[in-house]
């Protein structure tokens, strides 16, 4: 007999919306049926959308910043508002430091991830000191390990990497097989701004904005590119917040390169004069993320882009800070009262990702519901080696489910989030469409705002090569 049985829903995948009932046996999908027979447990999802549930390609969680300031969530509390928010799938980041093994410092972030993850989680790694011993042989042998993505920094005193750097990795990443993804910013030339900016007196957290510009997103999203197409290699351009940007990746792919784009509801629902705050004052400081947010030009190229193709992936980029953290371990903290570069680059959103593009953009007609499937979960699945196992619904692949309400609505409220942070930038958004269920394989992990657990229900995977899209 079957564990599980949804029946009466209209089930969306990326390609196809039908009403069927789900059978789901030992945690897989294993009948698509009009009636699939007889089950232990049954789910009544009459009325209801049945999506597969959210892969969110870029989430950092308990990365060390090297600053004071700390993350506000671990693997516990990051993977719980995900999973309050219809993710079944994570992917952080496991960070290099500086002059230490890539490979140590991967086993110590599986070590405070391992039975403390409510949905799944699979590593991409941050390539910071890319030595000829991280090159020739721990990349190679962590790849072979299934961790076959990884970021590079082009700005960031202490992540970024120098173009020749950026070249080995590349390089190597061809070689290898692996996926690059890049996060493209120009580091002189938003060290030229912030000084020209602090020395006019200009260090509120607003002109953080002004100092990462769009032509320092654009600038070095060219260089990517260029480095990309000289050792033929894919990249992901991640988290693009306008136009600048997209128009070199459509450039590149016009001239046959492999560049994917990834962009996040911070680029669709916030603006650069969000960081004004009330007046000038720190509350800006709740909206501080690199790139920053633009404008309302810029949310409807990335509209535009959501809807015609251009884009592969919507992610969160979910970056988590307090803004009072105790100790000054938050936003808000002596030297960052100093001057906007001190800020903690980074805004909350892994809960709230799916449920900004649901309603802005199903229900207000800009994607469609398959679209959002799309680019919320097969196409992440698809990029990062995780598919068929996670991304649709499908015979044989993991029961990650979400059923939808899409007639309920909402407001965005940080009282009822289970995020680690103390706000969320989103605070008062009215949406239509809740995630009323999350099914992990084939387990119920969230219902209605609540996560039921348990703790330690998630894996930690590892993955079949990237790129595949
Ligand atoms: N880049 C990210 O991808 N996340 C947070 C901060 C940053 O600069
Ligand atoms: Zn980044
Ligand atoms: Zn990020």
């Amino acid at each position: 007999m079957l564990d599980l049985a949804i029946r009466g829903g209209t089930i969306i995948t990326a390609a196809d919306r039908f009403n069927a009932d789900i059978g789901v046996k030992d945690g897989r999908v294993t009948m698509i049926a009009a009636d699939v027979g007889e089950a232990v447990e049954q789910i009544d999802a009459t009325g209801l959308w049945v999506m597969p549930g959210g892969v969110d390609g870029h989430v950092h969680l308990a990365q060390p910043t090297g600053d004071g300031t700390v993350m506000a969530d671990d693997f516990e509390s990051g993977t719980r508002a995900a999973a309050a928010g219809g993710t079944t799938t994570v992917l952080p980041f496991a960070q290099q430091i500086k002059g230490t093994s890539l490979r140590a410092c991967v086993e110590d972030y599986r070590k405070k991830a391992e039975g403390q993850c409510h949905i799944d989680v699979a590593f991409h790694l941050i390539v910071t000191d890319p030595t000829p011993s991280v090159l020739g042989q721990e990349l190679p042998a962590l790849v072979a390990d299934g961790y076959t993505s990884f970021k590079v920094f082009m700005t960031y005193d202490d992540l970024m990497l120098d173009d020749g750097q950026m070249l080995e990795v590349f390089d190597t990443a061809r070689r290898e097989g692996a996926l690059v993804m890049v996060h493209a910013e120009g580091h002189d030339a938003i060290r030229f701004m912030t000084k020209k900016l602090e020395d006019a007196g200009h260090t509120e957290p607003y002109w953080h904005a002004h100092s990462h510009s769009r032509i320092a997103e654009r600038e070095a999203t060219h260089r990517a590119i260029s480095h990309a197409e000289l050792t033929d290699v894919p990249i992901v351009i991640v988290h693009v917040s306008g136009p600048e940007p997209l128009e070199q990746i459509k450039w590149a792919r016009a001239r046959g390169r492999k560049v994917f784009a990834e962009t996040c509801p911070q680029y669709i629902q916030l603006v650069a004069d969000d960081l004004k705050g009330l007046n000038m004052d720190f509350e800006g400081a709740k909206y501080v993320c690199s790139p920053p947010p633009r404008d309302e030009a810029s949310q409807e190229a990335i509209w535009q882009g959501l809807a015609d193709g251009s884009f592969d992936i919507f992610s969160s980029d979910h970056a988590p800070f307090r803004i009072d953290g105790p100790g000054g371990t938050g936003k808000d903290n002596p030297r960052a009262r100093t001057s906007f570069k001190w800020v903690p680059n980074g805004i909350p959103g892994v809960e709230t990702r799916l449920q900004i593009l649901f309603s802005e953009g199903i229900m207000k007609g800009r994607i469609s519901a398959e679209r959002f499937v799309e680019l919320t979960s097969t196409n992440p699945a698809k990029l990062y080696g995780l598919y068929p196992r996670k991304g649709s619904i499908t015979i044989g692949g993991d029961a990650d489910i979400v059923l939808w309400n899409p007639e309920a609505t909402g407001t965005i409220r940080q009282e009822n989030l289970h995020h680690g942070p103390d706000y969320t930038p989103y605070e008062g958004l009215e949406v239509t469409g809740i995630p009323q269920q999350t099914i992990l394989r084939g387990k119920t992990v969230a219902r209605n705002g609540d996560v039921t657990g348990p703790l330690g229900a998630g894996e930690i995977m590892s993955r079949d090569a990237s790129g595949r899209l």
